[in-house]
């Protein structure tokens, strides 16, 4: 089988399926398009024109959930528990992750200090419920790390960046297990290979690009002259 993850080096969601095939040692080919300008190709193939797309030989699947579910089920070293229970419950925080995720990206894109500061309140009600499930060990179920692991580390690495511009998101009076959680994950020296310093320098670009109100916090005279301002 050959495989090929069709990619936009920032999208958290492809970080998802990058993060499954890393800590399962998944061979695949990636490319990379511009999402602000898809080629043809893309635009043909892509049912919702979204990345991330899995090429599996000639078969295309999309969906980042997906995707790392069937790289789980197509390869040996499980994440997904086998208990049907668990993973039913598994599946529901993984949907959760991506709900969390959205949020991250309407911290980015909000322009006022009032709707940046509402997207917070309702991110952090969110924690309060993860907080009241997550294991007091390692990893979101236990001791074995599992496609929740997975589905939340792009949203905490993320949320590091924008925490090091306006620290207001993680607490550890509020939230201690999931802060203790969140550098289990990101200290990890597969998702610290993944998240590299050029990497972060372009999700800040990206911020300033996005123009809201986070983007107050980054020095502008380093991206104004080069920078197009725009989503992606
Ligand atoms: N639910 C999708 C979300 C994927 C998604 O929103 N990808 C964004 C980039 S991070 C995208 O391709 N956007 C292109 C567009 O909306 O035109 C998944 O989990 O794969």
């Amino acid at each position: 089988m050959k495989l090929k993850l069709i990619s936009f080096e920032l999208c958290p969601f492809v970080k998802k399926a990058e993060i499954a095939a890393k800590y399962k040692n998944i061979y695949h080919e990636t490319e990379y398009i511009d999402l602000a300008n898809p080629p043809g190709w893309f635009m043909r193939i892509s049912p919702l024109k979204k990345v991330p797309l899995l090429l599996v030989d000639h078969h295309v699947i999309f969906e980042s959930s997906v995707i790392c579910e069937y790289l789980d089920e197509a390869y040996p070293n499980k994440l997904h528990p086998k208990n049907f229970i668990l993973r039913a419950k598994n599946r529901s925080w993984i949907e959760f992750a991506d709900n969390c995720l959205w949020d991250s990206f309407f911290l980015t894109v909000k322009e006022t200090k009032k709707d940046f500061y509402q997207v917070r309140y309702d991110l952090l009600i969110k924690f309060d419920q993860i907080e009241s499930v997550i294991s007091q060990e390692s990893f979101f179920n236990g001791d074995k790390r599992s496609l929740v692991d997975v589905s939340f580390t792009p949203l905490f690495q993320i949320l590091e960046y924008i925490e090091e511009l306006n620290p207001v998101i993680f607490s550890n009076k509020r939230h201690p297990k999931i802060l203790k959680w969140k550098s289990r994950l990101l200290e990890s020296t597969e998702i610290q290979e993944i998240y590299s310093a050029e990497l972060k320098a372009l999700y800040f670009e990206q911020i300033w690009k996005r123009q809201g109100y986070l983007s107050r916090f980054l020095e502008n005279k380093k991206y104004d002259a080069h920078v197009s301002k725009g989503i992606y």
